[in-house]
């Protein structure tokens, strides 16, 4: 598409497939889109594709086989043998998967043998949540919370029409690392939204019918309220059979103009918005009366978890908001219907630099449970730093709640990722936080693989490095800048685990008190003593003990918590020593002026790559990394200075501070 970036699948990707012979066979859908892309790609270089044909001699085939494999028709099977390279599937998605995989490995998918293997996802739903407005909103804007402009499938308060070929790229750039599933709206849902439920559900047709080609499916976000909003009855109550009625011919309606439609998303009794406590129903109540709705037509509804108190006092210590999702839902485990999803945050709090596991995670196991992480970089430099954030969810996944499954795992209901795209060139505003967005679908396929290799992954696909040395040069040096940035960024922020340093409301820059005598429950407790906010059983607000026994037990203890986590389990003195052996106030100096000397030297190693990357992208990053470098400095001197003020103890070495 002109003018737009290409991501992860430039034209160069494909010289692989498009010099060769390709044989399809199947039909179908998604075996139509999967011919189109071969057949484009030879158009270019010169190979040949053929459909169904009987013989020959071909280099790859693409097979839809006819056993079922029970995994929705997403699993393949590839393998190399005798100079030919094959895949199966059963299904349509699977095959076009397999496409996918066939590009990603370039020219090793035509060397040496391989398998069979096989290719499955660990989870069915593989979700992109836009928190996209179709109707400006005076405060938060086209998109919340969104860093890459306008949305890309609203605009002038209207799906966008013709404009909607650059969804269909979308789903393709989706598809291409394994995504399946959009929600097309905020879950904040405002006036205008909610109408998209009833009478505006034929924009939502149009997108997806846009995404469709590619395998992915579309989830709408609704209100709760809608029965009132929308339908003009008295109540929204859950249990009242004039709303459950209600629910129930609207959502048929819905599937008779999307058949494939996915299913409901909603916040309810969160930051405002309306949900089944004023009828004093339970979350049950209300996601059972949506399952039920959904159920006859196989959807499923997404209930969020995020449920705390935002007008607490911050003069009350008892109040502890990280215990907010585990004290509402935990007593629920076992009510909900097998086809209401509960939508769990990563962390307990709300996507911040360094946060424990959700603790509701395992500690649900007759619920599923979907885990819900952010790659709009809310907390993590709004897509004007660099914050790979592959290493953060692939510790988040990989975590073991108790002895047994790990949360990758334990999320039988699908991963879901605040979406960070929009009508942007580059697709996600900063070219290198495409990176985020591709680890993400690729963890979601395989939530135990090394994040790492998706990287690298990211970067041959979208740079397409030649193998000279300067294209090992490129790979590294992109692979420099990113690899280790997510540390960089909590290095320079927010130290062991204290959180919510930022800016109220817009949460760009460093504001230390920003948060710290608000409503939000978001505070760092920080005096001349000490910093951190105590959250263990014995003298806490209790949340340590909220962990199966063994964590609770190595959180309970700033002794055994782990240092980058310690002060959100514990008030400590700025003298205690950590498990690194130094202080926590020389730590706090110490990451803050390493962060912003890891910033100067990745911004030196992307300026060393010039001529080697694309101008306009390396344009658009070096002019992000000017704010980044200018910001993580801001970040130093705000926050050294605010803890040598406070606390009274110079730094050990000596260095500028305010
Ligand atoms: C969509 C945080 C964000 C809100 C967001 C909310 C949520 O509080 O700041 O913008 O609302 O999370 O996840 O619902």
């Amino acid at each position: 598409m002109q003018g737009v970036d290409p991501a992860w699948l430039p034209d160069e990707a494909f010289r692989p497939i498009g010099t060769r012979r390709t044989l399809i066979r199947g039909s179908g859908p998604l075996v139509d889109t999967v011919h189109a892309e071969v057949a484009e790609a030879c158009a270019r270089f010169g190979g040949r594709v053929e459909r169904d044909a009987a013989a020959g001699p071909y280099d790859l085939v693409l097979e839809l086989t006819g056993a079922e494999s029970g995994s929705g028709g997403e699993a393949f099977t590839f393998e190399r043998g005798a100079g030919r390279t094959t895949v199966a599937a059963c299904g349509g998605p699977g095959l076009l998967y397999g496409l996918f995989h066939v590009v990603r490995l370039r020219e090793a998918a035509f060397q040496g043998s391989y398998g069979p293997e096989e290719h499955r996802p660990a989870s069915a739903l593989r979700m992109l949540d836009h928190w996209d407005n179709v109707a400006v909103h005076p405060v938060m804007g086209q998109v919340e919370r969104g860093y890459a402009g306008g949305s890309l499938f609203w605009t002038d308060g209207r799906a966008r029409g013709e404009l909607l070929g650059r969804v269909g790229a979308y789903g393709r750039l989706l598809a291409a690392c394994g995504i399946n599933a959009v929600a097309v709206n905020n879950v904040n849902v405002h006036e205008t939204e909610a109408h998209l439920l009833t009478d505006r559900i034929g924009e939502v047709a149009a997108i997806a019918d846009a995404l469709r080609p590619y395998g992915i499916r579309v989830h709408l976000s609704v209100t709760f309220a809608a029965p009132m909003v929308l339908g003009g009855l008295s109540t929204a109550d859950p249990l009242d059979e004039g709303v459950r009625g209600w629910w129930a011919e609207t959502t048929s309606r819905v599937y008779e103009v999307i058949p494939d439609f996915g299913g409901y998303v909603v916040k309810a009794d969160s930051e405002g918005q309306p949900g089944p406590f004023a009828y004093g129903r339970s979350h049950a109540d209300g996601a059972n009366m949506l399952a039920a709705a959904l159920d006859p037509h196989g959807g499923t509804v997404h209930w969020r978890a995020f449920v705390y108190n935002h007008r607490q006092d911050w003069r009350d210590r008892t109040t502890d908001r990280a215990r907010a999702a585990y004290d509402h839902f935990v007593p629920l485990d076992g009510q909900f219907f097998d086809n209401a999803v509960l939508q769990v945050k990563h962390g307990p709090m709300d996507f911040q630099v360094r946060e424990p596991v959700s603790p509701l995670i395992g500690a649900m196991p007759r619920t599923r449970l979907a885990v819900e992480v952010q790659a709009t970089q809310e907390y993590t430099g709004q897509q004007r730093h660099v914050c790979w954030l592959g290493p953060m969810w692939s510790e988040v996944l990989r975590f073991r709640p108790e002895a047994g499954a790990a949360v990758g795992e334990l999320a039988r209901g699908g991963l879901v990722a605040v979406s960070n795209v929009g009508d942007d060139p580059f697709w996600t505003g900063h070219p290198l936080a495409q990176a985020n967005l591709y680890t993400f679908g690729r963890l979601a396929w395989q939530p135990d693989a090394n994040p790492y290799r998706f990287l690298d992954e990211w970067i041959r696909l979208t740079f397409t490095p030649e193998r000279t040395e300067e294209g090992a040069r490129l790979e590294a040096g992109v692979s420099a800048v990113l690899a280790g940035s997510w540390k960089t960024y909590e290095k320079y922020t927010a130290p062991l685990g204290v959180g919510w340093m930022v800016q109220p409301g817009h949460h760009y820059g460093p504001s230390v008190d920003g948060y710290e005598y608000s409503p939000w429950g978001t505070y760092h407790f920080a005096d001349r003593d000490g910093i951190g906010v105590d959250r263990s059983v014995a003298t806490g607000t209790g949340y340590a003990g909220q962990y199966a026994p063994a964590w609770a037990k190595v959180f309970e203890s700033p002794e055994t918590c782990p240092d980058e986590l310690l002060l959100f389990f514990h008030h400590v003195s700025y003298d205690h020593v950590l498990r690194s052996g130094k202080t926590v106030i020389q730590h706090i100096y110490d990451t803050h002026f390493e962060g912003v000397e890891e910033v100067e030297k990745a911004r030196e190693g992307w300026a060393s790559l010039a001529g080697l990357v694309d101008p306009a992208r390396h344009a658009r990053v070096t002019e992000r990394f000017e704010e980044q470098l200018r910001s993580a400095r801001e970040w130093r001197d705000q926050i050294n200075s605010y803890f040598l003020r406070k606390s009274g103890v110079a730094d050990a070495h000596g260095r500028r501070i305010y």
